[in-house]
């Protein structure tokens, strides 16, 4: 059996380590030569824990080999980005022109698996493409759609452990499909058809979405009411049916904050609660920059100088090095669009190095400022005393 696995980014290249780690043969392709090179060399072009020595191993092998170009195989992965274009619509031609890079390869009997984060009915859509185009092969594929759910820091755990939801085109596609996953995945494999397990894989976002935004929504009321919205939740979630998210300066990252709009985009008059939710998180970043600026122009009023300020964190969650889709980044980039010759210390210990902005060490930048806002909990920032001569912003929970 020889895998093709096509894109080899932050699910695609540990999925790739993972079933070759088990000893089967993967050619994994991405369009990217650089990324092609640094893995032919044994080495990784993102950040995950315990990655790195599997897929060195993997190559040292000669079980897992990089190209820019698929080969004939037996099983077909499709692991690329589904971005979006224009506002809020879903692209799919990734996933267009991966399958169209694996048509002419394809033979009887093979199996092809989309994993992609898709709109509903994608799955169809390429089953559609590959029979228009190979019509010889009609029914003598199989054609599945099975989500990945890892979660970004624990991939090399969750890959394996987590439960996975398998859905065919067809039964006997399910089948040869959880065929294939039982061989690298520990976790319960659950049959479905392809459209529910689409759906399935936009409704757990979309999920979390909605809760941290019902959180998000309380903090605002909070804030209002001049009550602590974190012991607020505590107690609330003392009672046994109710199990209440933590609010934040935003939601983030490219799963939560996207996978939503899957749904809203094709269904838009039926998912409210969905859209609203969106709404809700996206707008508690903008009402985060907007405390800041207030909480600047009445240091000045009684102060008479200037603030000097800390913005704590920058990356999309607690404790990863991960920008993408930040709102500790948007809030940051927000507010430093505001100076009027502030003094400003921009914090994020797991990074080094920012393009942008010149980074602070935490407690330095902590004993300076005279306002400190905590875009994001890391674990260094919870080391701090709270200390009631400065103004302190927290958005993000850290002293709660
Ligand atoms: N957040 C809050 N409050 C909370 C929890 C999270 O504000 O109580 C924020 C985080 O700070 C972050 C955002 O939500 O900005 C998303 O973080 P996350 O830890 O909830 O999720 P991701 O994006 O790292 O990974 C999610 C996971 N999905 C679910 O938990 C349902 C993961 O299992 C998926 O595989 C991943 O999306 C994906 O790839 O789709």
């Amino acid at each position: 059996n020889k895998v093709i696995i096509m894109g080899l980014g932050y699910i695609g290249l540990p999925t790739a380590a993972l079933i070759a780690q088990k000893g089967t043969k993967v050619h994994g392709v991405d369009i990217n030569p650089k990324v092609v090179e640094t893995i032919n060399r044994g080495e990784i072009h993102i950040v995950e824990p315990e990655l790195g020595d599997i897929v060195k191993e993997a190559v040292e092998k000669g079980r897992l080999v990089a190209d820019t170009k698929p080969v004939v195989g037996n099983t077909y992965l499709v692991v690329v980005p589904t971005p979006f274009k224009g506002k809020n619509e879903p692209d799919i031609s990734f996933v267009d022109a991966a399958t169209n890079a694996i048509l002419p390869l394809l033979k009887e009997n093979d199996l092809y698996i989309i994993e992609s984060t898709s709109p509903i009915g994608t799955t169809e859509k390429m089953r559609d493409l590959i029979y228009t185009k190979r019509p010889e092969l009609l029914d003598k594929l199989h054609i599945a759609y099975c989500p990945e759910r890892v979660l970004p820091g624990n991939v090399m755990y969750e890959l394996v452990h987590n439960d996975r939801v398998i859905g065919g085109i067809d039964e006997k596609s399910t089948e040869k499909a959880v065929a294939f996953y039982s061989k690298y995945v520990d976790g319960t494999l659950h049959k479905t058809n392809a459209r529910t397990a689409e759906m399935c894989k936009l409704v757990e976002n979309s999920s979390r979405d909605v809760q941290i935004a019902f959180a998000n929504e309380l903090s605002l009321i909070c804030d209002k009411a001049d009550i602590n919205v974190w012991e607020l939740i505590e107690l609330a979630n003392k009672h046994p049916r109710v199990n209440i998210l933590q609010p934040g300066s935003g939601v983030g990252g490219h799963c939560i904050a996207v996978d939503p709009y899957f749904i809203v985009s094709d269904y838009p008059m039926e998912s409210k609660i969905i859209g609203t939710a969106r709404e809700i998180n996206n707008y508690k970043s903008f009402w985060c920059a907007e405390k800041v600026q207030t909480a600047k122009l009445q240091f000045e009023l009684e102060h008479g100088r200037k603030a000097k300020i800390a913005l704590m964190g920058l990356a999309f969650k607690p404790d990863i090095d991960d920008l993408r889709e930040s709102p500790a980044k948007y809030i940051a980039q927000k507010v430093l669009q505001n100076t009027n010759n502030e003094e400003y210390y921009v914090v994020e210990p797991n990074i080094d190095e920012h393009k942008v902005y010149k980074l602070s060490n935490y407690k330095e930048a902590y004993e300076k400022a005279d306002i400190v806002v905590f875009l994001v909990a890391h674990k260094e920032f919870k080391t701090l005393n709270f200390d009631t001569s400065k103004i302190i912003l927290d958005f993000a929970g850290v002293f709660k």
